[in-house]
């Protein structure tokens, strides 16, 4: 197969053996970012309609998911960082009962590289975790990310206690995820949380949305 091809062959695969040596080959070509938005991430897709559709089994969904995570590592420190720091901090999470990080790491990669502080507590973290974690590190903005569909329940419930204790004007929230909507968020839950809340679609949505919530 032709290179980029093979590397996208490789996520579906799960095949880490030789993934380095692509990687490297890839990038004489093309800069990091582009080797993950349109090889990788199209190999996630393609492993995600095989599962969905029965064709491919969680373990080696898994395997995919490993070796796409070796694959941002080994492209991360090639990536181009802007010079300017400081421009916000923000705390970013998987939300209660989803183990789902990919887009999550992505999110923090990308604002990472482009000025942003970001304090990444992990997975299946509920909303008192995040919120210790935001007053602690006195986070600008909260970041949920979650894949479930249970999981937009639970953003929603967040939101609700984030009301409840009374910090909804102190914490904009940033909520991306795939089976979150767009529609969803701006009319559901714009309507329930009394602060700001934004839907990313992507990391690069994520991106512009800080730089608009700390102008
Ligand atoms: Co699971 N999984 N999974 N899975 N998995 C999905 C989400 C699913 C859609 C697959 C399917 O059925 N086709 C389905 C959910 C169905 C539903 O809820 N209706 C599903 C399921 C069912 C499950 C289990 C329940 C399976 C089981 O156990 N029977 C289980 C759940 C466990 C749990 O969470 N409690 C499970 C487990 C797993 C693995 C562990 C095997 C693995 C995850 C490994 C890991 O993340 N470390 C896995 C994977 C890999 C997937 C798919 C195939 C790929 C997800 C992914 O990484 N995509 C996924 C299929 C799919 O998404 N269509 C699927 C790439 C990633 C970059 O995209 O995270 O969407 P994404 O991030 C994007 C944007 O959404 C956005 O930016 C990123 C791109 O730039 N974004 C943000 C994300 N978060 C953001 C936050 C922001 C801003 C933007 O600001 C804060």
């Amino acid at each position: 197969l032709p290179l980029f091809e093979r590397l996208e062959r490789r996520i579906v695969d799960g095949e880490k053996a030789g993934l380095d040596a692509d990687l490297d080959e890839a990038m004489q070509q093309v800069p990091p970012l582009q080797i993950i938005n349109e090889t990788l991430l199209s190999g996630m897709k393609t492993v995600g309609e095989l599962f969905g559709s029965g064709q491919m089994q969680l373990p080696f969904v898994l395997q995919s998911a490993e070796t796409m995570k070796t694959a941002v590592a080994y492209l991360e420190p090639h990536m181009e960082a802007t010079d300017d720091s400081g421009k916000g901090r923000i705390v970013l999470a998987t939300v209660k009962g989803d183990v789902h990080d990919i887009g999550k790491n992505l999110v923090d990669i990308i604002l990472s590289n482009n000025g942003y502080e970001v304090v990444n507590i992990g997975i299946k973290q509920p909303i008192s975790a995040i919120l210790d974690a935001a007053v602690d590190k006195k986070a600008d903005v909260i970041g949920m990310s979650g894949l479930l569909v249970k999981s937009t329940v639970v953003m929603k419930e967040n939101l609700e206690e984030m009301n409840g204790r009374g910090v909804a004007e102190q914490f904009p929230v940033l909520l991306g995820g795939a089976a979150l909507t767009r529609a969803y968020v701006e009319n559901d839950l714009t309507a329930v949380y009394d602060g700001e809340v934004h839907y990313a679609r992507d990391a690069f949505e994520g991106l512009r949305l800080m730089d608009e919530i700390m102008t």
